[in-house]
C-alpha cells in the first residue's frame, strides 16, 4: 500500500464548537478525508509516484499517466486540500489579519469587510461542490473558486486561504443555509496560519 496518510486533526473533533459542529468534523476527518488518502493510495500503488509528496504530486498532475490521473486530480487533490483546511482554521481563532498580510487584503479589496463580501460570493457562486480560495497570483492576491476538489495550484496559484464548500462540510449544521456556513467561517480562520502560507508564497 501506498504511503499517503490522513494527518492527525491539530485540535479535538468539538474544538470549532459552535461554528462547526463536532459530528461534521469528525465524518469530515474520519470518512471524507480517510477516503481520499485511501483511493488515492490505491490510485497511486505500485507506481513512481506513491512516494511523491503530495504538493508536488498535485503540481505535476500533467506528468501522471492518463488511466489513473483522473483519480490522482480528485483523491490527491482532496487530500491536498483538506490537509491544507484543517489548518486554516483553529479554536479561539478569527478576528483580523494583521500586518502585511493585513494591508494587502486592505488595499487589493478595498477593506477587510470588502474581501469577506468577495470571498463570500465566491463561495456562494460555486455551483455544486468545490472550494472558494484566496490565493496569491503573482505578487496580487486574488479570490478563486474551484470546482471539486481541483486546486488553484494547478494554475499557480497557492492558495492561503480556503473554505470546502461541499455540503458534507456543512450539511449536518446547516442544511441548505450555505451562507450562515460562510459567515460561521470567519470565527475559526487561522489568520497566523495564512499569513505564514502568504510569506512563503512571496518568496517563490
Ligand atoms: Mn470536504
Amino acid at each position: 500500500m501506498a504511503g499517503f496518510e490522513l494527518p492527525k486533526l491539530p485540535y479535538e473533533y468539538n474544538a470549532l464548537e459552535p461554528y462547526i459542529d463536532e459530528r461534521t468534523m469528525n465524518i469530515h476527518h474520519t470518512k471524507h478525508h480517510q477516503a481520499y488518502v485511501d483511493n488515492l493510495n490505491k490510485a497511486v500503488g505500485g507506481t513512481a509516484f506513491e512516494k511523491k509528496d503530495i504538493t508536488e504530486l498535485i503540481r505535476g498532475l500533467a506528468s501522471v499517466p492518463d488511466n489513473i490521473r483522473t483519480a490522482v486530480r480528485n483523491n490527491g487533490g482532496g487530500h491536498l486540500n483538506h490537509s491544507m483546511f484543517w489548518k486554516m482554521m483553529a479554536p479561539g481563532a478569527g478576528g483580523e489579519p494583521s500586518r502585511s498580510l493585513g494591508d494587502s487584503i486592505n488595499s487589493k479589496f478595498g477593506g477587510f469587510e470588502k474581501f469577506k463580501e468577495e470571498f463570500k460570493k465566491a463561495a456562494l457562486g460555486r455551483f455544486g461542490s468545490g472550494w472558494a480560495w484566496l490565493v496569491l497570483n503573482g505578487k496580487e492576491l486574488e479570490v478563486v473558486s474551484t470546482a471539486n476538489q481541483d486546486t488553484p495550484l494547478t494554475d499557480g496559484k497557492p492558495p492561503l486561504l480556503g473554505i470546502d464548500v461541499w455540503e458534507h462540510a456543512y450539511y449536518l449544521k446547516y442544511q441548505n443555509r450555505r451562507a450562515e456556513y460562510v459567515d460561521s467561517f470567519w470565527n475559526v480562520v487561522n489568520w497566523e496560519d495564512v499569513a505564514k502560507r502568504f510569506g512563503q508564497a512571496l518568496k517563490q
